[in-house]
């Protein structure tokens, strides 16, 4: 287990001008042919990486070249004394019918997929398989044409032909490129087709290939993709530059989807929706993935990153692009509220543990192991710290920068960072590339101080950031704070933005008659954790604040400190009561829901478990639980005839609609449905399950029924995999409903469900429905005998032996285990440390479980 560190990174020694290659695909056997034209860069050796293949032929400028020019070793082939340009031939052997790592080259489903990010193109061929070595790409491929029928590479399509059965295609990609975006696809598949003129006149074919009887469910993803272009071409100016764009879908995936240049391969679960079989968020998920992936077709690929080290130079700005051009379809409020809901949950609580690390990390053992929400979702919120410090119209400057200086080339965040520093050369915004160097999640303190005197209003910040792996000193973070000074009624008397960049600093604002609240860091402006706001304060801003999103933080805020309160007193063997604040706040939000019903249904929903677990010094999983669960019960009680008035309201939304308002209508119902079924009115849940076609609906109503034991549940189960047993993306919500479920029996329910003859190892979706859904069930998982613990590292250790990314990715869910009592923390170690003694240990699990123990 070796770490690769960014402070070691060179040049390579190699470029690669063009690339030919030819696959005879065949399941067990496919041969790969490779000619490559190369050219010194650098003084050294030639290295090529190479993974599993059996090497047949090798020829230097079309010459055999003899067994002591070049040597193989595990991590591939060294060639002695080369020229400075010539040519390599190499012909390997790989097996994609026994690749169940799914990177390289796979079988899925009806055919053969390709995943090359990031280190996957090593397994199809020796190549100096690294983002810095771009070039041309011409493919061709071969295979039994009646079980393959369609083939696909990146680019355009050259020419076709068949002959004895098995048929052809050569594809060429005229844009340079690196490995890990190259792609292949030989399936039978169908095409749902569009097409699409850029705004400067280019006609583009547009396909998007599935299994046959899926076609029916591609509507909402070309759509979508149509969409992104139009909003790529009108908000940064960047239009598609190939004739064709496709995109594959595919079962058997272990990430969302992957932005190959002209060739997007997808997870089936974000390309297939329709009412019936997907949710709204379900929706959402395809058409912010569809754009993701389309934008990277810029920021990714014509501008790429020179090692993997700067991962977040491509994810992080171009989740900010996904986020911005969602929010600009739906509800921008909204949008940032789920953003941040999800940075809440995941990148804070990594920040928080031993599996902290800075959104450039300076090294690791495993690149899989950074795909994080790090990398991805705090990276985009220092994208859009640029964005708030800089402007809209001087972001879009430093963008058209950026890509101009750094297009059909390898950048770092460095050439980011000087693209926007040269739309405002006349701020110094050094300070931003801390927030790449540091991890940690800042806190800030607020203290107010009124001179009726001088009518001046002092505003002082302070921030801290804790110490995280490898990293004891920090040093302030300059971080953008949007700000409103309201007064009583909620009008804004002042709305700016401060550049916060010391540990400590002082505003003064003149002529400010003395303001009710302070609203800070409004739309979450970056990304810390606020702290000290007083509950009356919070209680104003949840009722009065103009920035929709500080509005709901400050009711979650409020919630927060309400349910820790409860907590302690659940700890002390004290009576539960509902507090008269949050009932009226909740109250209120439920009064207001005709203004935004969407924001209703956000603001209406408790802070998770989770949440709560993050701030307390010692987590009680069953104190926590219990706690929400009465408050939940307790609001549906008190409230229940508004909640009643407030379902039927909302409740006669069209099935087959999927705009914002019908999403944000059905949302609201479902919330007012979660708050009734807790209250122990169940059977408007079990009515809703019987009598509706639209799957948010039923998915809500079958997510109540889950959580009480009995009859119905059992019914809705049966009935539920029943109709949907042969659709996997459904079946998946089965799976994850009884993973996520409340219910005293969830614990065993899963063990047994790990049995069930439709559980797959082997689908990374199926595994994450179930496994990382419970995992991510704090009062289930974290059950007190440590069976939860046990039933994941057994996973964890039958997965590594197949698809070691996955097994990983789950061990995380043992991560927080000093953050627990001595008796779980024991059983969770215990766990880390069997994982850690198996031998043969992936060094993607070796990793994560290492640094979980720490
Ligand atoms: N590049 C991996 C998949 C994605 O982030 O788009
Ligand atoms: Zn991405």
């Amino acid at each position: 287990h070796i770490p690769v560190n960014l402070a070691d990174y060179t040049p390579p020694v190699f470029q690669v001008e063009t690339v030919e290659l030819e696959f005879d695909l065949h399941p067990a056997a496919t041969l790969v042919r490779s000619r490559l034209r190369l050219h010194r860069h650098a003084a050294g050796q030639l290295h090529l990486n190479g993974r599993k293949l059996k090497l047949r032929e090798i020829l230097l400028d079309g010459e055999p070249l003899g067994d002591n020019l070049y040597s193989l070793d595990p991590s591939g082939l060294t060639v002695f004394e080369v020229p400075d340009e010539f040519t390599l031939e190499t012909l390997v052997e790989i097996n994609p019918a026994e690749n169940t790592e799914l990177s390289g080259l796979y079988m899925s489903g009806s055919g053969f997929f390709t995943q090359c990010e990031p280190e996957g193109f090593r397994k199809i061929t020796f190549f100096p398989d690294r983002p810095d070595v771009m070039a041309r790409y011409r493919v061709r491929m071969s295979a039994d044409a009646k079980r393959f029928p369609v083939l696909l590479s990146n680019g355009n399509k050259l020419a076709e032909g068949e002959e004895y059965g098995r048929h052809w295609a050569e594809w060429e990609d005229p844009h340079p490129k690196p490995s890990y975006l190259f792609a292949l696809v030989a399936a039978d598949l169908v095409a749902v087709k569009d097409e699409f003129t850029t705004r400067s006149g280019r006609h583009v074919d547009l396909g998007i290939w599935v299994e046959r009887g899926d076609e029916t469910r591609c509507g909402h993803a070309m759509a979508s993709l149509k969409r992104a272009m139009l909003w790529d071409e009108d908000t940064f100016g960047l239009e598609y530059d190939l004739d064709v764009f496709n995109i594959a879908a595919v079962s058997d995936f272990n990430a969302g989807a992957m932005e190959n240049k002209g060739l997007n391969i997808f997870n089936t679960a974000y390309v297939l929706a329709s009412s019936a079989t997907a949710t709204d968020t379900d929706f959402q998920n395809v058409e912010r993935v569809i754009a993701h992936e389309y934008f990277h077709n810029w920021t990714g690929d014509r501008v790429t990153c020179r090692d993997w080290f700067q991962l977040s130079l491509k994810e992080g700005l171009t989740v900010f692009r996904d986020q911005e051009y969602m929010a600009d379809q739906f509800s921008a409020a909204v949008k940032r509220i789920a953003d941040v809901r999800l940075l809440r949950a995941t990148q804070f609580r990594d920040d928080a543990g031993p599996l902290a690390h800075p959104v450039r990390p300076a090294s690791y053992l495993e690149i899989n192991n950074f795909y994080t929400t790090t990398i991805y979702e705090k990276g985009a919120e220092v994208v859009r710290m640029y964005r708030t410090l800089m402007g809209r119209e001087a972001f879009r400057h430093g963008m058209e920068i950026y890509i101009r200086d750094n297009d059909n080339s390898a950048a770092t965040v460095e050439d980011f960072f000087n693209a926007m520093q040269a739309a405002v050369p006349e701020h110094n915004i050094w300070q931003i590339m801390r927030w790449y160097e540091q991890a940690g999640t800042p806190e800030v303190t607020a203290e107010e101080t009124y001179d009726p005197a001088s009518r001046s209003f002092t505003l002082t910040l302070r921030q801290t950031t804790k110490p995280t792996p490898g990293q004891d000193e920090k040093h302030p973070f300059l971080m953008p704070v949007a700000i409103g000074l309201l007064d009583a009624e909620g009008r804004d008397l002042l709305s700016e933005t401060l550049l916060f960049h010391k540990a400590e600093q002082s505003f003064v604002f003149a002529d400010i008659d003395q303001p009710a609240a302070v609203s800070l860091f409004r739309g979450f402006s970056a990304p810390i954790k606020l702290k000290g706001q007083s509950r009356e304060r919070l209680a104003f801003l949840a009722a009065k604040d103009t920035d929709l999103f500080n509005r709901w933080d400050a009711l979650q805020q409020y919630a927060t400190a309400v349910l820790l309160e409860a907590v302690a007193a659940h700890q002390d063997g004290q009576v539960f009561r509902l507090d008269d604040g949050l009932l009226e706040a909740i109250a209120a939000t439920l009064r207001e829901a005709p203004r935004d019903p969407a924001f209703t249904a956000e603001a209406l929903l408790l802070p998770a478990e989770s949440l709560l677990a993050d701030e307390m010094g010692v987590v009680d999983p069953d104190a926590i639980h219990a706690v929400r669960e009465a408050t939940r019960a307790a609001l549906g009680e008190a409230l229940r005839d508004r909640l009643n008035s407030t379902y039927w309201e909302y409740g006669k939304v069209d099935p087959a609609d999927h705009s914002g308002p019908a999403m944000g209508a059905r949302a609201l119902k479902n919330a007012t449905l979660a708050y009734l079924a807790a209250s122990g009115d169940a059977s408007r849940a079990w009515e809703q399950f019987n009598n509706t076609g639209n799957m948010t609906d039923r998915l809500a109503a079958l997510t109540q029924l889950a959580d009480l034991p009995g009859e119905k549940r059992d019914t809705a189960l049966t009935s539920f995999y029943e109709t949907w047993r042969n659709t996997p993306l459904v079946l998946d919500k089965w799976f994850s409903v009884q993973a996520r479920a409340n219910a005293a029996d969830t614990l065993e329910r899963v063990q047994a469900l790990t049995r069930h003859e439709a559980f797959e190892l082997r689908n990374p979706n199926r595994v994450r429905s179930l496994i990382g859904a419970f995992s991510a069930n704090q009062a289930k998982f974290h059950n007190a005998s440590g069976a939860g613990y046990r039933l994941l590292g057994d996973m964890v250790l039958r997965l590594d032996e197949t698809n070691p990314q996955i097994a990983a990715r789950l061990v995380s869910g043992l991560s927080s285990w000093r953050r627990f009592d001595t008796a779980r923390q024991d059983l969770m170690r215990a766990e880390l440390e069997r994982i850690l003694a198996r031998e043969g240990l992936s060094s993607n699990t070796y990793e994560m479980a290492s640094k979980a123990l720490g």
